[in-house]
């Protein structure tokens, strides 16, 4: 007969947390968000994020551009995998490559180009700022560079060539490829320029620095940097390709890899762990999703690094309508959080455990790391910003973005969904969808870390660490989630 579970399945909507006595102690200034990402013995070097976010592996969420900001504010973002190796590949060692303050140049013509073609240019990228090389490519000489102020529409001829546009590389100030942040910004002030071009000998264009990011970029205190100064970037693995799509990403520069399942209670991530970690000892892995403490278990012997929990809680995911398998998040975690510290105090190893999906409110966040998770990792959260790769539409009166999930069929991820190496789903797990748009990454996280923080305070911690020795959680009845937002009132403005 079939083993029925008394508790009832439940999700982070269903509880509060209790405050404890907070101290200046756990002031908002003095609360420490970093938390551990890798698997660790007590006083071992391991990867730590500076803040508990990661971003969903998928199409919609996590491109180099995302991964790039949210690494910029101490997160990290794992890059899809549903492409090829190559251009997953690609994503990596543009994160890698980024420095911060210095920018890739999207924009490139030749001498021979004309007026009309630097208008289209700058209709496409939305940058005024144009590099004109020998051959109008990134690996031709730079000959000159365009501004908006080297032409009058209203005057010059639309056939006018850029040669007779640009100003000339002789005239121009550069920075030599190599150069420090600080020093380049001392030559824009120097100079009084609005961006420095920066070459290397071959007198080909690398970055160019402007002075308008001045301020963005002189203070990043949460970066999440590896020791070359470089971001730290992850990425996205099935369990079909991983002989040839890992070595491609490790020598692109991943810095944590992350098997993607919608359910990894198989031993198909077993084998693609331990070939993984046998082949390549120094890379770093989590697995999943599992949402029990047996799942857990496994992939915690396979040598996981850390393990990711929540099948079906996705805001996108149709998986427990479709199949029937699932299990409230909270419930997971808590069950799961228990496994992690028995295997601690059996084997003296941590492995961390990160909360996926179905994260609606930011106090939702608070309390999946009161229950026990280190980190959590969101779609629809980061779907919403400018950095996400989803197209930004007007629908009535209201900005979106696209989102669409991995399980749907425009998404055609079947290395997600598929048990045998059969590329027809024959049903979707997951909807095409629309977000609504929420501006920039950095402004959005800052609130949503302000409110974790005040949480914490409230509950008497200073650390993560310290929040889940110290929470107190209770089950709220639905009466009580009722009274918890403004109730019995006339709103005035419903966007409070
Ligand atoms: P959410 O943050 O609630 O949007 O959930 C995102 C998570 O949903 C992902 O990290 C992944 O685990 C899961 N997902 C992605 N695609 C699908 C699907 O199509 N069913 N589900």
């Amino acid at each position: 007969m079939a083993k029925l579970y008394n508790e009832i399945s439940r999700t982070f909507n269903e509880y509060l947390l209790i405050p404890n006595l907070s101290t200046p102690l756990c002031i908002p200034d003095k609360i420490d968000l970093t938390t551990p990402i890798t698997r660790f013995r007590t006083g071992e070097a391991h990867i730590r994020l500076n803040i508990p976010f990661v971003s969903s592996i998928m199409q919609a969420v996590s491109d180099n551009k995302l991964a790039i900001s949210l690494a910029r504010c101490g997160g990290l973002s794992f890059i899809y995998g549903a492409q090829t190796i190559d251009s997953q590949a690609e994503m990596i060692r543009k994160v890698k490559k980024f420095k911060s303050g210095f920018v890739v140049c999207d924009s490139y013509l030749s001498p021979e180009h004309t007026l009309n073609d630097i208008l289209r240019l700058k209709e496409d990228t939305g940058h005024s700022t144009i590099a004109v090389t020998s051959n109008g490519n990134s690996d031709g000489i730079l000959t000159g560079i365009i501004t908006s102020r080297d032409y009058r529409i209203s005057r010059d001829s639309l056939d006018k060539k850029v040669c007779h546009i640009m100003t000339p590389f002789e005239a121009l100030i550069t920075g030599r490829d190599g150069i420090l942040l600080n020093e380049a910004n001392d030559l824009i002030w120097a100079n009084k320029l609005n961006c420095l071009p920066i070459v290397n000998e071959k007198q080909q264009l690398v970055h160019m620095v402007f002075r308008k990011d001045y301020e963005a970029h002189k203070e990043n205190p949460f970066e999440l940097l590896d020791e070359k100064k470089s971001l730290l970037v992850g990425a996205g693995i099935n369990t079909y390709d991983y002989q040839d799509r890992v070595p491609a990403l490790l020598e692109a520069g991943a810095d944590i890899l992350c098997l993607d399942s919608s359910d990894g209670y198989s031993t198909w991530q077993y084998d693609a762990i331990t070939y993984i970690k046998s082949n390549f000892p120094k890379a770093y892995i989590g697995a999943g999703n599992v949402v029990d403490a047996e799942g857990f278990r496994y992939l915690a012997d396979a040598g996981a690094d850390f393990v990711k929990v929540g099948i079906g809680g996705g805001s996108i995911c149709i998986t427990r309508e479709q199949k029937g398998i699932g299990r409230g998040q909270a419930t997971s975690i808590l069950e799961v959080a228990c496994a992690r510290d028995r295997y601690k105090e059996e084997t003296g190893i941590y492995i961390p455990i990160c909360s996926d999906g179905g994260i609606v409110y930011d106090n939702h966040i608070a309390i999946a790391l009161a229950m026990g998770a280190d980190f959590v990792m969101m779609g629809r959260y980061f779907a919403r910003f400018d950095e996400s790769p989803g197209k930004k539409l007007k629908r009535g009166n209201e900005y979106v973005k696209e989102y669409w999930g991995e399980g749907s069929n425009r998404a055609k991820n079947w290395q997600r969904y598929s048990m045998s190496a059969n590329k027809d789903t024959l049903f979707e797990e997951g909807v095409d969808s629309y977000v609504p748009y929420a501006g920039a990454l950095k402004d959005n996280l800052s609130v949503t870390i302000s409110k974790i923080k005040s949480t914490m305070s409230s509950c008497g911690a200073a650390s993560i660490e310290e929040f889940q020795k110290k929470a107190r959680i209770t089950l709220v009845s639905p009466i009580s989630i009722r009274e918890g937002g403004a109730h019995d009132i006339i709103l005035k403005d419903k966007d409070y």
